[in-house]
């Protein structure tokens, strides 16, 4: 076992019986929703993956420590503390574990941290990708080459408009990454259905994602799976007016010179503050589906 590694006894016990574990991040704790928003959202998508039978594991780092599995007072410390917490990618773990700081885990850092645990499946919102403009920025998020390295499965909502769509989609081919759309040909964009980009393949049932992953890992075939579910029709908003509220927050963030790790969190924040909170009610609604959808899976894959 690693020396930095916790694991809750709730998520110790199920994986140990070979039960089946879903992880969850923690950045969209502390940076991609607002509090208490983000907490009770945190808890929903715990109970969520309860409900369905299998375990959930909430992934961070506490004082330096690398959990699988926090408890609800854990939780609502990082939702409180919100962006005062270091959004932890995987050249971050380093000194936050040397120096035992907190840290929120982003997609990266929760493959990582889940894999170490021995977790298979995960579930979150959107993943990071090619930025706009990454052709002279070089903004490419870390979380594309951990899904070209790490096993686990990622299912997702797809991606926001914020990204360069058809520039993720090249890396992650490039990087050998399948794509999978969950019940579409369509790679979905988060609060939309649609995109105009199609998926490498289309998977119909938790049984058929769960089959695809264990021949991944049975070959031997070195990184993960993107699963993007969309999010359902009745919560999917008008993609005018969320690509209108894209394009100004881009727009915003060229003109305060923003950049970095900080540019993801700050067009999260425009974009829900420009949409006036309907992008939040739909950010909940996606999540919690995507959460059922990992619960199912990772049922699966625990019984193949
Ligand atoms: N995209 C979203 N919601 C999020 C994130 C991205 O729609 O919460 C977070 C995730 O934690 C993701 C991270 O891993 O931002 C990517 O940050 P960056 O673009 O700096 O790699
Ligand atoms: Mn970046």
């Amino acid at each position: 076992m690693n020396r930095y590694l916790d694991i809750s006894p709730e998520v110790r016990e199920a994986l140990a019986k070979g039960g089946p574990v879903v992880a969850l991040e923690s950045t969209i704790i502390s940076h991609g929703m607002p509090y208490p928003q983000n907490v009770e959202t945190a808890l929903r998508m715990e109970k969520t993956i309860r409900d369905a039978g299998a375990v959930p594991a909430t992934v961070a780092v506490i004082g330096g420590r690398l959990k699988a599995g926090l408890s609800p007072e854990e939780i609502e410390h990082l939702g409180r503390s919100g962006r005062a917490v270091a959004k932890a990618s995987r050249r971050d773990l380093p000194v936050l574990v040397a120096r035992k700081q907190d840290g929120a885990t982003t997609v990266t850092t929760t493959m990582i941290i889940a894999a170490m645990a021995g977790i298979k499946v995960f579930a979150t919102g959107g993943i990071g990708g090619v930025h706009r403009g990454a052709q002279t920025t070089m903004d490419i998020s870390a979380d594309l080459e951990e899904l070209a390295q790490t096993p686990v499965m990622v299912i997702c909502a797809g991606a926001k408009s914020i990204l360069d769509l058809g520039l993720t989609l090249e890396y992650l081919e490039t990087k050998g990454v399948p794509v999978i759309g969950y019940g579409t040909d369509e790679l979905p964009a988060f609060y939309t259905r649609r995109s105009g980009f199609k998926v490498d393949y289309r998977l119909d049932t938790p049984e058929e994602l769960a089959a695809a992953f264990r021949a991944k890992l049975d070959m031997g075939l070195r990184g993960g799976m993107l699963v993007t579910n969309p999010i359902p029709e009745e919560f999917s908003m008008d993609p005018d007016r969320i690509n209108a509220a894209i394009d100004q927050a881009i727009a915003e963030c060229s003109e305060k010179g923003i950049r970095g790790k900080d540019t993801t969190p700050f067009l999260l924040a425009r974009v829900k503050d420009i949409t006036g909170g309907d992008s939040l009610a739909s950010n909940i609604q996606l999540v919690l589906n995507n959460a059922r959808l990992a619960a199912a899976t990772a049922k699966c894959l625990a019984n193949g």
